[in-house]
């Protein structure tokens, strides 16, 4: 496996995450959009030219644990990754979420990954 993959094998879902600091600003991250809902910053691991998360700053954990009460909430955070996946990569992107172990999820709070900026191939590994 990857190291992407045994991290997210040995990720433990019950803490808080990193992605907490970088919500309060304790932790300094390549920030490109902020509203009140939602952060959208670059990955520190770039796997394209174009490649940034979008989180809600209200924790969910997995996409799995969301809830019907979430609907707004996970509709802006498409309609954000839309609008700075069109202007960053106008050619077309992708829009990725990892759920859980064989999702390969390592950061248990949800996150839309945004990529783009070269020709994507399928099928995912
Ligand atoms: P996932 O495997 O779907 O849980 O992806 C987590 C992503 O988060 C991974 O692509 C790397 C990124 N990431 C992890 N820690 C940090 C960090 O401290 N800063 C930033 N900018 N990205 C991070």
């Amino acid at each position: 496996y990857s190291d992407e993959v045994k991290r997210a094998q040995s990720a433990d879902s019950s803490t808080g995450t990193i992605f907490d600091k970088i919500i309060s600003k304790e932790l300094k991250a390549d920030i490109i959009y902020e509203d009140d809902l939602c952060l959208a910053f670059n990955d520190i691991a770039p796997q394209a030219p174009v490649h940034f998360l979008v989180i809600p700053k209200r924790k969910i954990t997995t996409l799995q644990d969301s809830e019907t009460s979430d609907k707004e909430l996970l509709g802006h955070l498409m309609l954000v990754a839309r609008s700075l996946g069109t202007a960053r990569a106008p050619q077309g992107w992708r829009l990725v979420v990892n759920n859980g172990v064989h999702g390969a999820q390592s950061v248990y709070h949800l996150h839309l990954h945004v990529l783009g900026g070269r020709q994507m191939k399928w099928p995912p590994g």
